[in-house]
């Protein structure tokens, strides 16, 4: 075994850290785990991906005993890249459920971004960069955007200012990286950024290629980008096979004789095109979870582990996360559903129906039981980790006054002259609605730890004649929480018109790309043309 080519890997067993396995390996590199608190010392490279809550990874660290030979391999400058909470934890202390101690060897405390301003948190995102001094690891990088997901930051003072090697600005400027000597940490997660991400691995890993990218020549002020996401509606059909199929107002099946699912492609294959076309995230939707049992469908764990073999942008997952009791009377929880996507490479899961169920229940009790999947789930995995994907039709109205849930006045009156609607939530993929409206699902999901909601329109889907900008306005103005737009889109000026329009942080689309009517490239070119920030 070469030594050059090892790369010892701290994961303490939190959470998800397969993308940085599989980033690491993508580059040529062999892993190696670091067992117990010697490894650390011996180790040639070292990378710390922290994931979690920072009290919990605080504790693993000391019952471990490796918060000691961690600080003494840092203190002797040995090489080091700590990822997202492994670059939080090098602080004093955290203001997460705290104060809570940290590694202490940079001055100062991680604090919560402040959202009293309007500021959405988590900061979920493409965001860019503003190099400070020569941080060896992101030369080339200054202005580029990299993904970050995260609550909590620390912030640049005369203290810590030697170690700064980058900020970003989100709210306020907080920092993005640390540099001294051959000790390195960001905030950002490489891993998930692309091939921008990646050059930094390489660099860190000592194979020091230039970002092939186009040159940036000046740093752009940080602002963060809409994101462009490509949404996979997954499922078997009538042979057998797992597809991608693409809806008319959630009716997947060809209107002929068969009747057959539309089959658009295969899902690994789609996603690995849509990563290099420049999708910002790629979703999953398992649109049929409501009936089958998850864990039983491993093709779609499958398909998570594939896909992020050389997929390096966010990966969402959902359809049929919630509790479940088998034919044995064997019962799965909703989080041991999620920890398995989780494994197979999912960095979000997203909730349906089952988190309409909980948003009534919480609606007529007043009381969080703490126990549905939306609740376990954000609680084991934070909130940034949990979509609620709704999936609202929209229902006109004479009056506002017809129905006990939030009605907006329509542009274009329905079919009998009606001004009004109200969007009320379905579950199992549209079949059945349900007795509480978007808006109210949407309050209370945030409430209840939600951390981003995907927001659909059942009378848009598959139309191809725009989103419903009065639903995503009604929503996104609502809640506090990234909001993504879903549903309709049919031209690129759709998509500057979702983000002109409303205050929705991404916006999906599946049957455009799927049908290859518009390229990835072409919306973004498009809304770079019209002053909306993007990831190119
Ligand atoms: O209820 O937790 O099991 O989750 C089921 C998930 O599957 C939900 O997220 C639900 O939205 C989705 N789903 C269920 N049935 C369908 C269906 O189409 N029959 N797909 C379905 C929903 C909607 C979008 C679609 C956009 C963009 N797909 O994700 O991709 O509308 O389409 P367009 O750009 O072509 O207009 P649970």
């Amino acid at each position: 075994r070469n030594g050059d080519s090892v790369v010892t890997l701290l994961d303490y067993g939190a959470g998800n850290v397969r993308s940085v396995r599989n980033a690491i390996r993508s580059l040529g590199f062999e892993i190696k785990d670091v067992q117990q608190p010697e490894d650390i010392l011996e180790a040639d490279r070292l990378i710390f991906p922290g994931v979690g809550a920072f009290a919990a990874a605080m504790d693993v660290l000391t019952e471990r005993r490796m918060a000691e030979p961690l600080c003494t391999y840092i203190k002797n400058n040995r090489p080091f890249l700590g990822i997202c909470l492994g670059l939080q934890l090098l602080f004093e202390s955290s203001e997460e459920n705290g104060p809570v101690k940290g590694l202490g060897i940079i001055p100062g405390v991680v604090g919560r971004f402040d959202s009293s301003n309007g500021l959405r948190v988590p900061h979920i995102g493409w965001n860019a960069v503003q190099t400070t001094q020569d941080s060896e690891i992101l030369e080339d990088i200054g202005g580029r955007h990299v993904y970050f997901v995260h609550s909590y930051r620390a912030m640049p003072s005369d203290a810590n200012k030697e170690w700064i090697s980058s900020t970003c600005t989100y709210g306020d400027d907080f920092i993005a990286s640390i540099r001294k000597g051959n000790v390195h940490a960001v905030q950002f997660h490489p891993e998930k950024s692309g091939d921008v991400g990646l050059s930094i691995l390489r660099r860190f890993l000592g194979t020091n290629t230039s970002y092939v990218g186009e040159k940036q020549t000046e740093q752009k002020a940080s602002k963060l980008a809409k994101r462009v996401i490509a949404c996979l509606d997954v499922r078997t059909n009538d042979r057998g096979d797992l597809v991608v199929t693409k809806g008319d107002q959630y009716d997947v099946r060809d209107h002929t004789k068969e009747h057959e699912v539309r089959n658009l492609g295969k899902p690994v294959q789609l996603a690995g095109q849509y990563y290099v076309d420049g999708a910002d995230e790629v979703t999953f939707l398992n649109i049929t979870g409501f009936r089958d049992f998850p864990l039983a469908d491993l093709p779609m764990l499958k398909v998570l582990r594939y896909t992020s073999e050389n997929v390096f942008v966010p990966l969402t997952v959902g359809g049929g996360i919630r509790d479940f009791t088998d034919a044995n009377g064997r019962h799965y929880s909703s989080l041991e559903v999620a920890s398995e996507y989780f494994r197979s490479g999912a960095d979000k899961i997203s909730i349906g129906s089952d988190a309409v169920y909980t948003a009534e229940e919480y609606r007529r009790t007043g009381v969080k039981s703490g126990k549905s999947s939306l609740e376990q789930i954000s609680r084991v995995y934070g909130n940034q980790a949990v979509v609620v994907s709704i999936d609202p039709r929209r229902v006109y109205l004479k009056s506002p006054n017809d129905v006990e849930f939030k009605t907006i006045r329509v542009m274009s009156p329905g079919p009998n002259e009606e001004e009004y609607a109200w969007y009320q939530c379905t579950v199992n993929g549209g079949r059945e609605g349900r007795p509480i409206g978007a808006y109210e699902l949407a309050k209370a999901v945030e409430e209840l730890g939600a951390g981003e909601i995907l927001l659909n329109c059942i009378d848009c889907d598959g139309q191809g004649h725009g989103f419903d900008t009065d639903l995503i306005k009604l929503i996104s103005d609502a809640v506090s929480i990234p909001v993504i737009a879903s549903s309709g889109a049919g031209a690129v000026e759709h998509f500057s018109e979702v983000f002109q329009k409303t205050n929705a942080s991404a916006a999906l689309a599946a049957g455009i790309f799927h049908r290859k009517e518009v390229p990835i490239t072409s919306v973004k070119k498009h809304l770079l043309d019209r002053g909306i920030e993007v990831r190119l």
